[in-house]
């Protein structure tokens, strides 16, 4: 297999407003994120996936952006941009910018002027159309944060697409001046130095010409996947760009694609096709009772199912992306392990283990080091996050399911569990400011914290670390192939790598139980890599604690 510098890199994704506040103003910044990067170094990553800078109304947290060229006034300044680069380079951290460009704000210039009634050059910048008789929306879809996906302009009498926030109308890609600013825009931040991108929703730029109702599953709104996602011109447009910026650089790109199969998956980032290096496939975290919203994990069988598909069906042809969490994400040791006191570092441990000895390249989001949990939210009042919030008007108030059925699964998959301030102290608002906090900071900071986790040997950080640190010495990790062993065992996930004579085998328990197993003959007496808890691992019999983890090297 070929080698290349992302598929051994470690990325560590910064949701900037949460990481860490410079000047007391509650809201995180680059200078903070500068003023961390000794840490990140300790830690040992090579990549920092940095979520949006750019200017933007906030409407969704940078995801609406009003100027790529432009720093968020809140976040600092374009000097402030080049110090954290540089910085970074220094340590041998290379950062990947956030490129939203499925949708813009629709404060941005483009927007601004494309909603006008006179024709102007940006009048086909958006997705446009005239209302139906008795002015109502062009076709049934709802959009992904709620209602419809169609927005009426007073100003141009017509109706533009959303599929997000109604402050994020789409682009519209089929317009070749469109597809020739946003690579001159991204040949810009290349020429300024960045390491490549992280996509948002990329599989979603092309759109179908002809835009029929959808399939309506539960509510009123129809579905738009069929029409927008993976459309007719994706891979088109993606080796356009791939053209005219991405094989210029050295650079590394991911795209996220949410819904993507592994036949897709090869499309976009197979190597010889010219798109992207790897994808975001979701379904290991896909898929709830009601839409998204669940309050329970996936069963252990199914989630080793759906991650070894993506291990064995990728293998030798394109290069997975491994993911627990994100800033859209619940914190993972509050939902496949356990946040209990007893067992939230194992468990937390465990499933680092899990992850980060499949292959791909790994993706640590903030605090997830640390064990970062959940938070302890108490009231619809509590949440910041538009889908949230949406979420909850909609499934509730609306009155389809009763507060008592859907908060435990609000609460559960909401995206603000994530993006809770990183807790860096035990000192008031955990280090993260001196300032009140944007957002609150969890209430256990007090005994989760970085600080107290760099002054202790076997803390959930030093695990990391380690796992990071082993990726580097051993190729097997890297490039390895993967078996599953034990498909069906409801409680252990077990598997093994193997590269030339090297040979791993990984075993984690899931559950909170004891149990036992019988190891393969080849891995007696191999040699303990790395293990979450002081186990004994020579025998071929091995009993395993609640949520142990161990990897044998032979
Ligand atoms: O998310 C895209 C996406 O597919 C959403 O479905 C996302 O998973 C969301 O949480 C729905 O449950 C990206 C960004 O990661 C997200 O933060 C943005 O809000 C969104 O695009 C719009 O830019
Ligand atoms: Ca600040």
């Amino acid at each position: 297999m070929e080698k290349a510098w992302w598929k051994e890199a470690v990325v560590y994704q910064i949701y900037p407003r949460s990481f860490m506040d410079s000047n007391g103003d509650g809201i995180g910044d680059i200078k903070g994120i500068t003023s961390r990067l000794d840490y990140l170094q300790q830690l040992g990553i090579s990549v920092i996936w940095l979520s949006p800078v750019y200017q933007s109304p906030n409407d969704d947290n940078g995801y609406d952006i009003s100027d790529y060229q432009a720093i968020m006034t809140e976040f600092g300044t374009m000097e402030d941009f080049d110090e954290m680069l540089t910085e970074a380079h220094k340590r041998g951290i290379r950062i990947l910018m956030d490129l939203v460009v499925n949708h813009t704000s629709d404060e941005h210039k483009w927007f601004v002027e494309s909603r006008k009634k006179e024709d102007n050059p940006y009048h086909d910048y958006y997705i446009w159309r005239p209302a139906k008789e008795g002015n109502l929306p062009p076709n049934n879809w709802g959009s992904v944060f709620g209602g419809s996906a169609w927005q009426y302009d007073e100003e141009r009498q017509m109706y533009y697409l959303h599929l997000f926030s109604k402050k994020q109308p789409d682009l519209n890609w089929d317009n070749p001046q469109v597809r020739k600013e946003v690579f001159d825009m991204m040949n810009w931040w290349c020429e300024k130095g960045i390491d490549g991108f992280r996509m948002d929703v990329i599989s979603m730029i092309s759109k179908t010409k002809e835009m029929p109702d959808g399939e309506t599953h539960c509510g009123k709104y129809g579905d738009f996947g069929k029409y927008c996602i993976h459309g007719p011109n994706v891979h088109k447009y993606l080796k356009e760009m791939n053209e005219k910026v991405l094989s210029r650089y050295d650079i590394m790109t991911v795209g996220e694609t949410a819904g993507v199969t592994v036949e897709e998956a090869q499309k976009y980032a197979g190597k010889d096709e010219h798109e992207l290096n790897m994808v975001f496939q979701f379904e290991h975290v896909d898929g709830g009772k009601y839409g998204k919203w669940t309050d329970e994990p996936k069963p252990l069988t199914e989630l080793k199912q759906i991650l070894s598909k993506w291990q064995t069906q990728l293998y030798g042809k394109a290069w997975n992306s491994l993911f627990w969490d994100n800033h859209d994400q619940p914190r993972v040791v509050s939902r496949y392990g356990n946040d209990s006191k007893e067992y939230r570092e194992v468990s937390a441990k465990m499933l680092a283990t899990c992850l980060h000895m499949m292959q791909g390249t790994p993706y640590i989001y903030q605090g997830e080091e640390l064990g970062m949990t959940n938070y302890p939210f108490k009231t619809p009042a509590d949440f910041h996050d538009i889908e949230s919030i949406n979420a909850y008007r909609e499934w509730c108030e609306s009155g389809s399911l009763s507060h008592e059925i859907f908060w435990p699964c609000l609460t559960f998959i909401s995206r603000d569990n994530a993006r809770t301030p990183v807790q860096w102290d035990d000192s008031q608002s955990a280090g993260f400011t001196t300032g009140t906090p944007w957002m609150p900071v969890n209430p256990n900071y007090k005994e989760i914290n970085a600080k107290a986790e760099l002054q202790d040997p076997q803390s959930v950080f030093y695990y990391y670390k380690k796992l990071i640190q082993l990726r580097k010495e051993y190729p097997v990790i890297v490039y390895g192939k993967y078996q599953l062993l034990l498909p069906d065992d409801p409680d252990l996930f077990v598997y093994t790598r193997e590269l030339e004579k090297e040979k791993l085998l990984v075993v984690c328990n899931f559950s909170g139980k004891e149990q036992s197993i019988q190891l393969p003959e080849e891995f007696v007496n191999g040699k303990c890599l790395i293990s979450n808890l002081p186990g004994q691992y020579d025998q071929q019999q091995v009993q395993l604690k609640p949520y142990e983890a161990f990897v044998l090297y032979r």
